[in-house]
Formats: C-alpha cells, sequence, structure tokens
C-alpha cells in the first residue's frame, strides 16, 4: 500500500490545504493528514480542535485519515511505516525552508519528501493570514471550508 503523511498546524485547516489532501488522496492509497503539535506554539484551536476540523472537511475522502503528533516528524513515519511526506508549495518562499526540512528527515530516517504546487487560486493562502483577516473583520468566508468559518468567527469573538 502506498501511504504518504501530510503533516500541519492547520491552525485552522484552508482550501489551500484541502486542495492539496484531495489531489494527494489521488495520487496515494492513503494520506495521513498529521496535525502535530508544538507546544511552545500558541495555537488559537487546540490540537483535538484542528483534528476535527480536519476530519469533518475530509469526510467524503475515504482514503484519508487523520492523526496528531507530539513529536518529531519522521519519528511518526518510523512508528508507523510510512515512506513519504507530502508538502505544499505555494511560492519560492517557502521552498528554502521546505527543502532544509525535507532533507533533514531525510537524513534522520531516509524518508522521502514530495512536493506538490498549489493550485495558482491559492498560492497567496495560508492559516496566518486568514487568522489576520478575519481577526481585524476582512471577510474570509470564500478561503475556508464554511463550517471552519464559522468556528473561526466564533473563537475570534470570544476572544475579542
Ligand atoms: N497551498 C498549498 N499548500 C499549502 C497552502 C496553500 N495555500 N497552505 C499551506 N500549505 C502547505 C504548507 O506548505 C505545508 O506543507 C502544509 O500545507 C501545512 O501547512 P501549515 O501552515 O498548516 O503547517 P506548517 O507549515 O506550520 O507545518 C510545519 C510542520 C508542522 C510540518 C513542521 O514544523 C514539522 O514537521 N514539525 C514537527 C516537528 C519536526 O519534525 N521538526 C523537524 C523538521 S525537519
Amino acid at each position: 500500500m502506498r501511504r504518504a503523511v501530510y503533516p500541519g498546524s492547520y491552525d485552522p485547516v484552508t482550501h489551500g490545504h484541502l486542495d492539496i489532501i484531495e489531489r494527494s488522496a489521488e495520487v496515494f492509497d492513503e494520506i495521513v493528514v498529521a496535525v502535530m503539535v508544538n507546544k511552545a506554539k500558541q495555537t488559537l484551536f487546540t490540537a483535538e480542535e484542528r483534528v476535527g476540523m480536519l476530519r469533518d472537511v475530509t469526510a467524503h475522502l475515504p482514503n484519508v485519515k487523520i492523526d496528531s503528533w507530539p513529536g518529531l516528524l519522521v519519528q511518526y513515519c518510523e512508528k508507523h511505516g510510512i515512506k513519504a511526506i507530502v508538502k505544499g508549495l505555494r511560492a519560492i518562499s517557502d521552498f528554502d525552508y521546505e527543502l532544509q526540512q525535507a532533507q533533514m528527515n531525510q537524513q534522520l530516517s531516509g524518508v522521502a519528501t514530495l512536493f506538490m504546487p498549489t493550485s495558482p487560486a491559492y498560492s497567496f493562502l495560508s492559516s496566518s493570514l486568514v487568522k489576520e483577516v478575519a481577526k481585524y473583520g476582512g471577510d474570509v468566508s470564500h478561503l475556508l471550508p464554511a463550517p471552519i468559518h464559522e468556528q473561526l468567527v466564533k473563537r475570534l469573538t470570544e476572544r475579542a
């Protein structure tokens, strides 16, 4: 079985993430979307909430599983016998850091990283920008699945 992990923060999941998930699910037999938990990093949504949101928006994809992991990505891959990592690339600015991570992960465990270019419609899209725009009242409803947008607005209203 050809399996790959698609790791990220997903704080929250956007149409850009979903597009990569849908396209990579056509290439691999199974995609595991892994919410990577970094306790030092402040997130708007808890890991459990992010896992729940990803489960909701990928319910139509039978070969996509959602999980979370608090450690190194390569440890997750080793534990689950996964040999490939999928990463989305938006622009050349993503490439430097993604290449470094890919080479480090390859050195550490031999796991391969495959880059999937963003669809042009989503090349400007990031969770951070979505949060920033939404925080100041900008309309980001077209950039996220509707239930995620609702949760984002609710959380930002609670925090305001
Ligand atoms: N179009 C296409 N791809 C996109 C888009 C978009 N609009 N938006 C985001 N993506 C891609 C990103 O490039 C990334 O590949 C993935 O989707 C997830 O994005 P984010 O923003 O949710 O997640 P990041 O970038 O914060 O994730 C970083 C990781 C959590 C993957 C990384 O820090 C990690 O592996 N951490 C675990 C600890 C570890 O192993 N560290 C050592 C690394 S060498």
